[in-house]
């Protein structure tokens, strides 16, 4: 079965052209004008309309098991939401239990991602340490394709990798050539301030920002980045939402440290005062961490984008329904972290970030695909369009709108953080492995479709810090 994307302009992160694509085989076979129609080919019409790379989405927690219940969202709905979206990869996490091997945790994820209808890879989380723990990280990086490990520096008492852990961690990832990644928010302070706003009979949603203030982040990003930097190790901060993070990364990268930044469709356009709605369950639903922020601190993340200093964006896909956010009803250290995004990510950056001129369209392909398969090692199958390359393509029509709402969407949750948005800019078609599997509003998806992505490690952070500086090679694409 072969598909022929026909008469529309192709966009890298670095190029913008008229061609055709013709995919089969699940690869992209040709690229040019005028392309010859094989017998039994779809044609998809792209006049007028972008052909780019399919969105990777590096941050999702499909049906984790978290804070006493599950995310309602499985691989099979969650990657197939994603590919209505444009999203045709996604980086998932294993998170094992402390005490629980690694090895097992990974075979668990794998066992549920086999619904998977999108490819799919996995970092793996640093929870505990022993031996063990330093063994099986070996075996993941060599055995498995994992190149990435996550450190949540938050949520003490539970998955939190308390200093020890990530000096110890990040240099077993420096050895194997893996890039290590944090939720960088001060666990200890959190842990304080929930204590005390419980103790002062603040028991709401409106507390949950409060507990997490800009600061946890600032404080958090500096000590992982300064850590890693004094053990020559790179890092990957997830889900930044400050411009206190901003800043430290920034500060960084000025300093030649192979530092790089996520952020979150939903920090980039929302602010804290979703969690002063007086409706508890409108509130509530917003409970994700890092929080929604203050005014001011989307504008840091822009910039962040656009001087270089951000490089993926992301969702932390990570879906819990009203009945369990209830869970916390009583007391909002309880209501379970976690918001959707994974279908709405790319027509949200492009609509908030191409259409109001502060990205071009090579921007953001770079920030939607191209620069996460870098990092994480998934260039060129990923991420590119490109003869040889996955044919994993989204068919961007730019003149398109859809106005965003739970009642419509294909994610497996009752909330919709950007409900009643109306985006002009939207997946027309997707293809996934050169099949045809979003149709201008048909729903293909294929569960089980969907492969393990190895990610292998690199050789050392030498080649990790010249790819860095050809990410931030200047690019001569005006803005759009
Ligand atoms: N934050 C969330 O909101 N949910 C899952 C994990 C996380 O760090
Ligand atoms: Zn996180
Ligand atoms: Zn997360």
């Amino acid at each position: 079965m072969s598909v022929l994307i026909k008469g529309g302009t192709v966009v890298t992160d670095s190029d913008t052209y008229r061609a055709d694509v013709l995919c089969a085989n699940g690869t992209v076979q040709a690229i040019g004008k005028d392309l010859d129609v094989p017998a039994g080919c779809e044609i998809i019409d792209a006049s007028g309309q972008y052909v780019m790379p399919g969105g990777i989405d590096p941050h999702t927690h499909m049906q984790l098991p978290f804070m006493g219940t599950v995310a309602s969202e499985d691989f099979y709905t969650g990657t197939a939401a994603a590919l209505a979206g444009g999203t045709t990869s996604i980086i998932d996490f294993v998170i094992p239990s402390p005490g629980q091997s690694l090895l097992d945790a990974f075979e668990t994820w794998q066992g549920w991602a086999e619904k998977a209808a999108t490819d799919y890879a996995f970092h793996v989380a640093i929870t505990w340490w022993d031996d063990s723990v330093r063994r099986d990280m070996e075996t993941l990086v060599r055995e498995h394709g994992v190149n990435s490990f996550k450190h949540f520096m938050a949520y003490k008492g539970a998955i939190m990798a308390t200093d020890d852990i990530l000096v110890e961690s990040f240099s077993r990832c420096l050895e194997l050539g893996a890039v290590p990644t944090v939720h960088a928010e001060n666990g200890e302070l959190v842990y304080h301030l929930q204590q005390k706003l419980l103790a002062e009979g603040m028991t709401g949603p409106e507390a949950h920002p409060l507990s997490r203030p800009p600061q946890v982040e600032g404080e958090a990003a500096s000590r992982a980045i300064r850590i890693a930097g004094t053990l020559g190790a790179p890092i990957y901060l997830v889900h930044v939402s400050t411009k206190d993070a901003v800043d430290e990364i920034a500060y960084a990268r000025q300093q030649g440290q192979p530092v790089y930044g996520e952020c979150l469709a939903g920090h980039l356009v929302l602010d804290d005062s979703v969690y002063r709605n007086p409706d508890w369950g409108q509130a509530a639903a917003h409970v994700m961490s890092p929080p929604f922020r203050p005014e001011g601190h989307q504008e840091a993340l822009w910039h962040g984008l656009q001087a270089g200093n951000l490089q993926t964006t992301a969702t932390d896909h990570c879906c819990f329904c009203a009945d369990q956010k209830a869970m916390g009803k009583e007391d909002f250290t309880k209501i379970p972290n976690g918001t959707a995004g994974v279908e709405d990510r790319m027509a949200v950056l492009w609509d908030e970030g191409v259409n109001t001129g502060k990205l071009s369209i090579n921007d953001f392909v770079a920030l939607t695909s191209t620069n996460t398969a870098r990092i994480f090692n998934l260039y060129p199958r990923k991420g590119a369009v490109q003869v040889g390359s996955d044919a994993d393509l989204v068919v961007w029509d730019p003149n398109g709108t859809r106005t965003i709402s739970a009642a419509t969407h294909h994610q497996n949750i009752d909330f919709n953080i950007f409900e009643g948005k109306t985006v002009r800019g939207i997946p027309r078609h997707t293809v996934s492995q050169g099949k045809w599997v979003w149709r201008d509003g048909e729903l293909r998806a294929e569960r089980g479709a969907g492969r393990y992505l190895e990610r292998p490690a690199y050789p050392g952070v030498f080649e990790l810090l010249e790819r860095r500086a050809e990410l931030n090679a200047p690019k001569a694409v005006p803005r759009h």
